[in-house]
């Protein structure tokens, strides 16, 4: 059986952190969940340290000072991933806009010997998305083209946020290339495995828009994106 970490990053996701935490550990048993919290002011990490103690051994937790960003989160998650020799070790959402019946199949695709990444896809055939506004679904969708014309990436979902790594392409990365701190990130990832020629593929999920707890998006995020994949293309990743 393979070790698999499920990295959740969170910043004020108390009405979430339970249920996610164990609808992940009950969905397997070989599913341990790091969750990574940038000292939210709403109590998420009393929660945590709970669910710790409840599921010895299958829950563990990072506490970061403050809001420090989605991307730094993740890479001080991948850090721990590989330093604890998990074999694949996943990105997800706390608040449920991923589907956690999701993380078997991504897990079997990820098995396969000529992959690397695994995307939980909106944009493939049998992919969608629940109750976003038509605005957001378009700036979604164009910012999915836009990245694959500058970038080339056959990815349908460059955004994407849920994603399982082969724990040999985190390895492979040297973590501190990673110019993005905040949403755009995820691009950077995907193409930072492409640029090291690991295969991605993509198992189509409904994404659902969070009923729980609030956003922490803004238009900054948007900014950074724009500009930034531009120069991530030109960016020599290979060194
Ligand atoms: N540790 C950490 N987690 C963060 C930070 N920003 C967001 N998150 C978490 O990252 C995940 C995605 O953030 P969301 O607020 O859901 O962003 P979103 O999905 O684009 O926005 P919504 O549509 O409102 O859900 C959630 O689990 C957040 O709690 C951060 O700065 N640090
Ligand atoms: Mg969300």
């Amino acid at each position: 059986m393979s070790k698999n970490l499920i990295i959740v990053p969170t910043y004020n996701e108390i009405e979430n952190i339970r249920l996610i935490v164990t609808a992940i550990l009950k969905e397997d048993p070989s599913f341990e969940v790091l969750v990574v919290d940038d000292g939210s002011p709403d109590g998420t990490a009393d929660e945590v340290q709970k669910l710790k103690s409840e599921n010895a051994g299958r829950v563990h937790m990072i506490q970061r000072s403050g809001k420090l960003g989605l991307g730094t989160a993740y890479i001080t998650g991948f850090k721990y991933g590989i330093e604890h020799n998990y074999d694949y070790i996943f990105e997800m959402d706390a608040d449920f806009s991923h589907p956690v019946s999701a993380l078997k199949p991504m897990l079997m695709l990820c098995s396969e010997p000529d992959t690397g990444v695994v995307v939980g896809s909106r944009y493939v055939k049998g992919g969608d998305i629940s109750n976003w506004s038509t605005y957001r679904l378009m700036l979604s969708f164009g910012a999915s083209i836009y990245v694959r014309l500058i970038t080339g990436m056959r990815v349908k979902d460059p955004t994407a946020g849920f994603v399982c790594y082969k724990k040999e392409v985190l390895a492979a990365m040297d973590l501190s290339m990673i110019r993005f701190i905040g949403y755009a990130f995820q691009i950077e990832m995907k193409y930072y495995a492409t640029q090291l020629g690991f295969k991605i593929k993509e198992t189509p999920i409904t994404f659902i828009d969070r009923e729980l707890g609030t956003s922490k998006m803004d238009t900054s995020i948007f900014k950074e994106a724009v500009i930034g994949v531009l120069k991530m293309r030109f960016r020599n990743y290979k060194r």
